[in-house]
């Protein structure tokens, strides 16, 4: 059954600005499935709505899924692909989509219990790969993102009901304060923040690239930032950081000659699988938003 948009509790993409939304859903869902998370961190993620995973790799796999990462961008082949981002200026290789399809070691990290476990235990059900992405943030010349809630977009362009979904950023390389690393508003996942302007025609083309619609008023974000503040995700090559899939979050450019990339898994639950769009003419490829609800495992028994 499609929601029409007068039954959408997210209207966003309006002609005006409208006011926050407090959010109808809970951040951590009832605990219909144990996990590897205990109550603490679990309380923080509600409150905050993301968390960090020290180690989530150790530092031979980080290699190995570096070199996966090397042999994924290399190629002319791959900068013809449509799954490829490359950065406006510099035409590097920003991002590739969908490697939970196109790699074999990326799909067993999404499946893996240390990784699809947590999603399970936060989400309260079983998953799927929503979307999947590596992201390379080139030294000297990387780009960041501006503000944004990724389920605005999701919720817009992809049809995703709800605030059930949760993202994981695995680093591949040392996230330092000064390299790009992702910044966070703790607790502003509680505000759907509606956003002005009508989704272009075919937007992800722009929009992977540089959001401009899509992302929220400079005075919601000011209003934001003065009651949550920012924090910044930092940490060696290997650990992680899972955010709720309505974070505010954005990311500086690069100047540095750190280089940064990192994995990025988007888990959805299957009691939320995505409808029409509610704020897009037609919905995304199935590369960004995938169409596939298959549940990756079953839940474990861990
Ligand atoms: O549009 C999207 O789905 C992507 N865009 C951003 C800026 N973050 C989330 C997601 O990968
Ligand atoms: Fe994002």
């Amino acid at each position: 059954m499609t929601a029409t948009r007068t039954e959408d509790r997210y209207l966003t993409r309006t002609p005006d600005e409208a006011a926050l939304v407090s959010r109808s859903e809970p951040v951590v869902w009832p605990g219909a499935v144990k996990g590897p998370l205990d109550d603490t961190t679990l309380e923080s993620y509600d409150s905050k709505g993301f968390l960090t995973v020290d180690d989530l790799l150790t530092p031979e796999e980080v290699l190995a899924y570096r070199h996966e990462l090397d042999r994924l961008r290399t190629g002319e082949a791959v900068r013809e692909d449509e799954r490829t981002i490359v950065e406006k200026r510099s035409n590097e290789v920003r991002s590739i989509f969908e490697v939970h399809r196109t790699s074999e070691m990326i799909a067993k990290l999404a499946a893996d219990p240390c990784v699809a476990d947590r999603a399970r235990q936060i989400l309260g059900s079983d998953v799927y790969v929503h979307q999947s992405r590596v992201n390379f943030m080139p030294s000297f010349t990387g780009t960041g993102f501006y503000w944004h809630s990724d389920f605005e977009t999701w919720h817009a362009e992809d049809g995703m009901p709800s605030m059930r979904a949760v993202s994981i950023s695995i680093a591949l390389t040392d996230n330092f304060p000064f390299n790009g690393g992702l910044m966070l508003m703790p607790g502003a996942h509680r505000s759907f923040v509606p956003c002005t302007g009508e989704t272009p025609d075919d937007h992800y083309k722009e929009s992977l690239k540089e959001q401009e619609v899509g992302v929220p008023s400079r005075s919601a974000l000011t209003a934001l930032a003065a009651e949550h503040g920012i924090e910044q995700f930092t940490g060696p090559a290997g650990s992680a950081l899972m955010f709720d899939s309505n974070s505010m979050h954005g990311s500086g450019s690069n100047i540095t000659p750190f280089a940064r990339s990192n994995i990025f898994l988007v888990f959805n639950s299957v009691e939320n699988t995505l409808v029409e769009p509610f704020a897009a003419a037609s919905p995304r490829p199935d590369f960004i938003a995938s169409r596939d609800f298959t549940p990756i495992g079953g839940i474990s028994d861990s």
